[in-house]
């Protein structure tokens, strides 16, 4: 009949009340009537202002006040009823000393009942006599706390994790003089660019360096997150550029904000920013980098909200709504946009010990595993919706590169111990080997792209990474091929440097064919231009680093050399629109990872190998150094914050 709550109001269970004395009959019925009038004006003030009303209530701590008070009493009563020995018989035995305290304690309750109720229609009344406006500005201000109050969460302390084995991050230094020369040649123009950057696209996520103002691409929605400050601060780090890094570090402190209203790349924000904050965390120890590394991180999470757990490829920062890009195969996520996230997830889990980012990425993994691969092949496309493939299309290059490359790393990055992670590369690089690498009629290996049954015998910039992959991967390889695989990554590069080689300005083309007699040289006009990208620097130094071969050094500095002489311009560096051509249009643009890579790539291929070594370190995707994760498996047991 009545709920517990109301059983104070009501007093059914309490003795009829005495108020002290019987000469005040009046006061009684008055108080009574007010009571009904304060219950009437609480619960037409409730009514009116419906849900909004929650506002209006007396504070919290009244409340607590009032339900504790009426506990303390009413137990005693209800037990009573039932016959009770224990409490109970505080009642049943009420008489002398026990009736004349629990006579006062009543009389005390009413009265704090009665001021209880008293202030809050006051405030009630208070409160209806305020405007639509004050109303509304007090539910701002209300609002506002709560927002300071999560902002507060966001910042505290993460739990200390120990860190792993940072070797190798203050070195390098070459003894040989014409190397150091190279090696200070690359510094300077890292300070070009950071410089320029700095002068003319400052917040800005890239820089237009003929222009000479910000610039950014769809990637990063229309948010100004100072793209090219996070990608660069790690190879400002090892170049020993302090001063840069502690501005950059600055700005990053101050003014880097997530909670904009736009809608970025998953996997770029992923590799870019989040593996840029979490290689300036290992490298400098400044816990600022984590922080913002973990805030960012939850804004992606929303994006995993599909019927499969196959994130979408985009996501709005501030609603957490996702969704695909419009071009992709039947609404598909892109297998190298949702499968290049472990590294960077894994290692979120190990510096927060929420194993929340771990499960996201394991979960792709699990699925993946399951699925039917046409000829072994993982196809580019994959829907969120049904978790089936789009167009079976498969590609080392655009995609699908990334998506490789991270199942080696995670395996690296787990001192080897994932071996699921291994064997899926095993099996995807044999299937690759067996489908689409071939050699040209002039002796050059490449890897084509399938289509649909079909062998497109077309190499793009991108796909040239995987010639430092193969090198990286070749040892721990399946029946012993590590020497197989070391001169494959060797063919790879070799090819990639011919179509450097076969241009004007010695720039690799965005795409080249090996067909009709054309031999590792672009055809359409729309594949000639050269973006400052890294793939082909990157595998010149892994095989450096396998090989010591001086050949890849000397390869590496030509491509310096020809970024230098036709890709700088006063305002920084531009990409360049065809490598055919002696006087080519700029594309002006400075894009953030010829910071965060090509440049990173250049200096280490001449610095010595004790600089960053590949047994301590490995790279993701955007060339940010991760430290190996020596966890005792790969449920990150090892990590004590975990536990
Ligand atoms: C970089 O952002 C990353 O290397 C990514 O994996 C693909 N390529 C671009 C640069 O070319």
């Amino acid at each position: 009949m009545t709920t517990p709550a109301l059983l104070p109001l009501s007093g059914r269970r309490l003795p009829p009340l005495n108020l002290g004395t019987s000469s005040f009959p009046h006061h009684r019925a008055t108080l009574r009537l007010s009571e009904k009038f304060i219950l009437l004006l609480i619960l037409s003030a409730f009514i009116t202002l419906c849900f909004g009303a929650f506002f209006f209530l007396p504070d919290s701590s009244k409340h607590k006040r009032f339900d504790l008070g009426l506990e303390d009493v009413l137990i005693p009563h209800v037990d009573t009823s039932k016959g009770g020995k224990n409490l109970g018989s505080f009642l049943i035995h009420g008489q002398g000393h026990d009736e004349h305290r629990h006579r006062e304690e009543e009389e005390r309750l009413r009265n704090k009942i009665r001021a209880d109720h008293e202030k809050a229609l006051e405030e009630a009344k208070e409160k209806l006599k305020k405007s639509r406006d004050e109303i509304q500005a007090e539910i701002q201000t209300e609002k506002n706390k709560v927002v300071q109050e999560l902002k507060k969460k966001d910042s505290k302390p993460l739990p200390p994790v120990p860190l792993p084995n940072l070797i190798g991050i203050n070195s390098g230094e070459p003894a040989d003089p014409d190397i150091r020369e190279k090696r200070n040649k690359i510094k300077e123009m890292m300070k070009h660019a950071w410089n320029n950057y700095r002068q003319y696209g400052w917040g800005h996520n890239e820089l237009k360096p003929i222009a000479r103002k910000g610039h950014s691409t769809n990637i990063f929605g229309n948010s100004q997150m100072g793209a090219t400050i996070v990608d660069a601060l790690d190879t400002l780090y090892i170049m020993g550029l302090h001063d840069e890094f502690r501005e950059g570090q600055e700005w990053i402190d101050k003014n880097l904000d997530f909670s904009v209203n736009s809608e970025v790349s998953v996997f770029e924000v992923n590799i870019r920013f989040i593996g840029g904050l979490l290689a300036a965390y290992y490298l400098s120890g400044q816990e600022v980098f984590k922080i913002k590394a973990v805030q960012l991180a939850g804004k992606l999470l929303p994006a995993f909200n599909t019927p499969t757990g196959i994130p979408w490829a985009m996501v709005n920062l501030k609603s957490g709504v996702g969704r695909n890009w419009g071009w992709a195969s039947a609404g598909s996520s892109i297998l190298a946009e949702f499968g290049t996230l472990h590294m960077e997830f894994v290692h979120l889990s190990y510096l927060t010990g929420d194993p929340v980012y771990y499960n996201k990425v394991m979960h792709i993994r699990k699925l993946l595993q399951k699925m039917d691969r046409p000829n072994g092949l993982y196809p580019n496309y994959l829907n969120p919706r049904t978790g089936r493939w789009g167009q079976h299309h498969t590609s080392v290059g655009g995609l699908g590169d990334s998506f490789y490359e991270y199942l080696l790393k995670a395996w690296l990055m787990s001192d080897k111990m994932d071996t699921e992670a291994r064997k899926m590369y095993d099996d995807a690089i044999e299937a690759i080997e067996k489908h689409l690498i071939r050699k040209s009629n002039g002796g050059l290996t490449f890897i084509g792209e399938w289509k649909n049954g079909h062998l497109e015998r077309k190499m793009g910039h991108l796909t040239c990474f995987a010639g430092g992959m193969f090198a990286l991967g070749a040892d721990g390889s399946r029946d012993d091929k590590a020497g197989h695989y070391l001169q494959l990554g060797a063919e790879i590069a070799h090819t990639c440097h011919e179509s450097y080689d076969r241009t004007t300005l010695k720039l690799g083309p965005e795409a080249f064919k090996f067909d009709g007699g054309v031999e590792a040289v672009a055809v359409r006009q729309n594949e000639k231009y050269y973006i400052l990208r890294p793939e082909v620097i990157e595998t010149y130094w892994y095989m450096w680093r396998f090989t010591h071969d001086p050949k890849y050094r000397q390869w590496g500095w030509e491509a310096a050399q020809a970024i230098d002489k036709y890709c700088r311009v006063s305002g920084g560096f531009s990409g360049v629109k065809d490598v055919y051509s002696s006087s080519p249009a700029y594309d002006d643009v400075q894009q953030s990872f010829f910071l965060a890579e090509t440049l990173k790539y250049l200096y280490l291929l001449f610095s010595n190998d004790d600089l960053l070594p590949l047994d301590n370190w490995v790279f993701n995707t955007e060339a940010h150094p991760l430290p190996v994760l020596h966890l005792a498996n790969t449920t990150l047991s090892g990590n004590p914050a975990y536990r």
